[in-house]
């Protein structure tokens, strides 16, 4: 991370954790909306995410789905943390940053900022013309994308509408500390205690998600919604790295049919399954050596959803 601009060479992927040792994320600090949609089309929009990222991933979903994929640059990390962060290179769908001189992700933090302290995460939102971060916060680029810039896509889609507003902001809440973030409580948990609470209020909303897709296709209401993207891709790291790193193994989500039903049914649409890589998302969890010493990334397992994802990832 970085204190004072400076990058911290000891540094631990597993963030702060209480007393505890239940672990503890940090908010994002640039949370800047887009008022001129418009001017800010005109000044040039990229975004720099990881496939590994679940956070990351939901941008990526959202601005395919939007058709936002032309107006909106995109730039790929390599999926393993080093010691210095994200890096852009070579890993197969990886990129160069875009700028001179840029090989990790924490120097777009302070090209904005020269005394940010805080992690270097993804994703980012960058302004091409003022070579700044306009956002590192995934919820907000999510209405970033479908809100702020729908006067340039005008898409028929529309991930947050009004009525349906308040159901989806209480499904995403339901769903955020105890399966979002509650795989990394379970993973990141430094105490039998705190893994032990993660554990059971995951499950429990695993189990309640599974009675929920028995009679519904989607999260909230009868359409997609940003709420699908955000369970999505927990769902598709779940039975692939959480399982097995994170130890949440009390069941896998093959071994729950409707929401696996539901997976499908996602997956189904381009926009979901194009950004799903499997490659990164094993080599990138698999990589996080302070749960995984030797680094070394488990063959399996071969899942039936995978015949759903471009070749070759
Ligand atoms: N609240 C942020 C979280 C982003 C986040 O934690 N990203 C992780 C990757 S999945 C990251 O970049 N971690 C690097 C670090 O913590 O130093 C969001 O939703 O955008």
């Amino acid at each position: 991370m970085l204190v004072n601009g400076k990058w911290l060479s000891k540094w631990d992927p597993v963030q702060k954790k209480d007393s505890e040792g239940r672990f503890i994320r940090q908010s994002s600090v640039f949370t800047q909306r887009i008022t001129d949609a418009e001017s800010a089309v005109e000044q040039g929009l990229r975004l720099y995410v990881a496939y590994i990222c679940p956070w990351a991933t939901r941008t990526l979903i959202a601005r395919s789905l939007l058709g936002l994929e032309e107006i909106i640059e995109l730039k790929v990390l390599e999926p393993q943390l080093g010691d210095l962060g994200w890096k852009f290179g070579s890993f197969p769908g990886a990129t160069k940053s875009g700028i001179e001189g840029v090989e990790f992700a924490h120097q777009l933090y302070t090209i904005t900022d020269d005394q940010y302290t805080g992690r270097a995460t993804v994703p980012i939102l960058w302004d091409m013309q003022n070579n700044k971060i306009i956002n590192n916060e995934s919820s907000d680029i999510l209405h970033i994308f479908n809100e702020d810039l729908r006067p340039i896509h005008n898409s028929d889609i529309d991930l947050y509408p009004m009525e349906l507003q308040q159901d989806i902001d209480a499904f995403n809440d339901s769903i955020y500390e105890s399966v979002n973030n509650g795989v990394y409580r379970a993973g990141f948990a430094s105490s039998q205690q705190a893994y032990n609470e993660a554990i059971v209020s995951l499950f429990e909303r695993l189990e309640s998600l599974e009675l929920h897709f028995q009679s519904n296709d989607y999260a909230v209401g009868k359409q997609l919604t940003q709420s699908d993207i955000r369970l999505f891709v927990t769902l598709t790291r779940f039975d692939v790295a959480y399982h097995g790193l994170f130890k949440t193994n009390v069941k896998s989500i093959s071994e729950f049919p409707a929401i696996s039903a539901y997976l499908e049914r996602l997956l189904k649409i381009e926009a979901f399954a194009k950004n799903t890589r499997i490659d990164h998302i094993k080599a990138g969890y698999y990589s996080i050596k302070a749960l995984n010493p030797s680094q070394i990334v488990p063959q399996g397992p071969e899942l039936n959803w995978f015949k759903y994802l471009p070749k070759g990832t």
